[in-house]
């Protein structure tokens, strides 16, 4: 079998030359990536036995409640990526605003900016459900040397230079896109090590899963109705199944093994749909399309967006390449 006891560590070295730009940043930053997950795994792992799970007291920019574990994910992968001196700016989910880094030269001379949610889906966790961290790495657009601005961080996905997700599930998995197909590797707790367990991930051209809250049913807009009528027909036998986690990163992978489309429309509760086109959207959309798939807001290619604010939310379909298109044929005609 291909990639038989081959390590993460051992393919991004392997892989560094595959990098647009083989400085070798790249993979340090995704090494970062790697420690950083394992620490919050080891976390995310005690959440029950620990007391730290339950809302912190505090809300995030939107105004949800901020779990704890929120916050220490996002401290890790913070300092994780500071302390390394990989990156030159950071913007994330959990903070209202980016921050910039500069080396102990202080100087602004490293090239890359990482947008994550660090973890995404955390009020599953005291119900025990899988969560995740999601990532995306841009070059900077400004001139190295000089402190990142907005520039740096407004950029479209299809500018990502790479980008993944670990999902903290039954087992731990790393997966992640430098633009060359996806690869997901598995934690082997008991020795900490990721192994290379799913080479070449593809959605499967079409799929029979459906991942939607339809409890928001009525709020939908036409087509999304209109899509989830035909994907439950009796007719023409089409064995549609729903899934949904509430768990972004665990609906799109199961979605990507086992072929599905997830969607999170628009809605009269949500007039821009919920998730956020940094910190979500583009990078599973980036990993969408490498592993075949499509990803879109009902009408355009999500990585083709030009965002205009960093906590910007868009609505959300994305998965098979045909479940994908016939959803989008469906929002076109309710138009
Ligand atoms: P979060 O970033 O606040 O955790 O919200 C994102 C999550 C996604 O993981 C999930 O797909 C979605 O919100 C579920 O939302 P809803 O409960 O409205 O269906
Ligand atoms: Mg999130």
């Amino acid at each position: 079998m291909e990639g038989r006891n081959k390590t993460l560590g051992e393919f991004i070295i392997e892989k560094q030359e595959d990098f647009k730009y083989s400085s070798g940043e790249l993979s340090r930053l995704i090494n970062s990536i790697r420690l950083a997950a394992k620490v919050v795994n080891h976390e995310v792992n005690k959440a029950g036995l620990v007391d730290i799970i339950g809302a912190f007291g505090e809300r995030n920019i939107q105004g949800e409640d901020q779990q704890k574990l929120d916050v220490y994910a996002n401290e890790i992968f913070m300092q994780t990526l500071i302390n390394r001196e990989i990156v030159c700016g950071i913007a994330s989910e959990e903070n209202d605003e980016y921050i910039t880094i500069k080396g102990q030269d202080g100087c602004h001379n490293n090239k890359y900016v990482v947008m994550m949610d660090p973890l995404d889906g955390s009020s599953n966790i005291d119900v025990n459900v899988s969560v995740g961290t999601i990532f995306s790495i841009y070059r900077r657009v400004t001139p190295e040397g000089t402190p990142v601005t907005t520039e740096d961080f407004l950029q479209p996905g299809i500018n990502q230079v790479a980008a993944g997700y670990v999902i903290y599930g039954t087992s731990t998995m790393i997966v992640y896109t430098t633009g060359n197909g996806v690869n997901g590797f598995t934690l082997n707790p008991a020795i900490g090590t990721f192994y290379l367990s799913h080479p070449n991930m593809e959605f499967p051209k079409d799929g029979n899963i459906y991942s939607i809250n339809e409890g928001n049913y009525v709020h939908f807009p036409q087509g999304v109705k209109n899509y989830i009528k035909y994907c439950q027909r009796e007719e023409e036998d089409r064995p549609y199944t729903s899934r949904y986690i509430g768990s972004l990163v665990s609906d799109i992978h199961r979605n990507m093994i086992k072929g599905g489309i997830y969607i999170y429309p628009t809605s009269a509760k949500a007039p821009n749909g919920k998730l956020r086109l940094l910190y979500e959207c583009n990078p599973m959309a980036f990993l969408t399309e490498q592993a075949g798939g499509k990803a879109s807001d009902g009408f355009n290619r999500i990585m083709e967006i030009k965002p205009t604010e960093l906590h910007q939310r868009v609505p959300f379909f994305c998965g098979s390449y045909n479940m994908v298109e016939k959803a989008e044929q469906f929002m076109r005609e309710a138009k």
